[in-house]
């Protein structure tokens, strides 16, 4: 499968067009608008978060209910364009005129692409980097996502993510030892009953609200670091044999595609700078309780991929989300016309949106993990795919404790 997005920020609205996505598949707008309402969500999200119902109507590629084979395209509407009708006119003023309405917009933020998206493309309003650069376009990112998530679903896996560190406030390691995934329907209504998305005790949550608060005030933002389970995810998913199909490093890419992404690990991967190798690896044990002959891995540092391949333990990927580049007290910035030093532009934004990044990042590592599903065990229909899942599994010698 593969999808692009088009879109900006301002701009009518998103279009996301899915091409490959397996007959038969059950696609509902209501199981993708959770999704996009997810997104929306959690403590310290900006004044645009007020304005959006984010919602998909789908226009291609499923029929009463269920996906046909064809491209799939769906359109979510922005709310706020109709108050940017004049800045974003696809046929309207000369670009003379809509610097003028735009009060020219030519001090890039420090860490947005606005400089980059200079030198690209030579724009004379930045207005032409900021609209496609925003993050934004992850709102059509998580619609593809949750498409990716019904296949899953359809072949038992299931895919959550959860907020490690908010600007500094770090998820106390007890708690994560103790989360139980083994009943995952209750460790996510957990993460999802609060609006920082953490598996946290309320001391620790209430020391993220106010390292949110206190970023407010000082006009600056927070970035974070987000971890993506998936549970149940068949072994075997990926390539060792050619350095563009280890699924790692595909799941990396996606990840580090996501818009203020600058870390992406897998498990416990950035401990393999310190630990031995006794200590870093795990141990592959046959587990004596069971009359299957099942293999144990007593921990999950690989994060459930080695070589490149899925092993059968949960897939982990951590993101560490950087602060946002707009900046309410903004950083110093050179304007382009007169090449004088001047503060860098602002306009409405979040103090944060790790929480929502966390959901993005979701969406990436499903979209991955069901490519790589679909390479294994069948890409045209749901079916057929569930067939050839269920002979694997059922023909493996010594199947892998999940
Ligand atoms: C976003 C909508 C945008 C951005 C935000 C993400 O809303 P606004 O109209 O306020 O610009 O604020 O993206 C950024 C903060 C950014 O720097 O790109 C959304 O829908 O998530």
């Amino acid at each position: 499968m593969r999808f692009l997005t088009a879109g900006e920020s301002h701009g009518a609205g998103l279009t996301i067009i899915l091409d490959g996505v397996p007959a038969g598949l059950t696609l509902t707008a209501d199981a993708i608008n959770a999704d996009l309402h997810r997104r929306q969500l959690g403590y310290g999200r900006g004044g645009r978060m007020h304005i959006e119902r984010d919602a998909v109507k789908f226009t291609a590629g499923v029929r009463f209910g269920k996906t046909t084979g064809a491209p799939v395209c769906m359109f979510i509407e922005n709310r706020d364009a109709k108050n940017w009708l004049e800045i974003m006119d696809p046929q309207g003023p000369s670009p003379e005129n809509a610097l003028e309405i735009e009060k020219a917009f030519i001090r890039p933020r420090p860490g947005h692409a606005d400089l980059a998206g200079y030198y690209k493309y030579r724009p004379q309003d930045l207005r032409d980097v900021l609209e496609r650069a925003s993050a934004r376009e992850t709102a059509a990112r998580v619609a593809a996502g949750a498409v990716a998530k019904a296949i899953l679903s359809a072949a038992g896996a299931t895919v959550f993510s959860h907020v490690l560190e908010l600007g500094g406030v770090r998820v106390p390691a007890a708690s994560l030892a103790a989360l139980d995934y083994a009943h995952p329907q209750a460790l996510i209504e957990r993460i999802e009953g609060n609006d920082l998305r953490a598996a946290a005790d309320d001391d620790v949550l209430a020391s993220m609200r106010k390292a949110v608060d206190d970023a407010r005030m000082a006009g600056t933002t927070l970035g974070g670091e987000v971890e993506v389970l998936a549970l149940n995810v068949p072994p075997g998913l990926g390539s060792y044999t050619q350095w563009d199909r280890k699924l790692d490093g595909q799941l990396a890419q996606a990840v580090m595609s996501i818009h203020a992404v600058k870390a992406v690990a897998l498990g416990d991967g950035v401990l393999g700078a310190q630990l031995p190798g006794h200590a870093f690896h795990d141990a592959i044990e046959r587990s004596e309780s069971d009359a299957l002959q099942t293999i144990r891995r007593p921990s999950n540092r690989a994060g459930g991929l080695e070589g490149g391949v899925t092993n059968g333990m949960p897939v982990v990927v951590r993101a560490i989300m950087k602060p946002i580049a707009t900046l309410r007290t903004p950083l110093t910035s050179v304007n382009l016309s007169t090449a004088q030093e001047e503060s860098a532009h602002f306009e409405r934004s979040d103090v944060t949106a790790v929480a929502a990044c966390g959901v993005v990042c979701e969406a990436m590592v499903a979209w991955t993990l069901a490519n790589a599903l679909l390479a294994k065990f069948g890409e045209d229909t749901i079916t057929e795919l569930q067939q050839n899942l269920g002979a694997y599994q059922s023909g493996l010698p010594l199947p892998t404790r999940v």
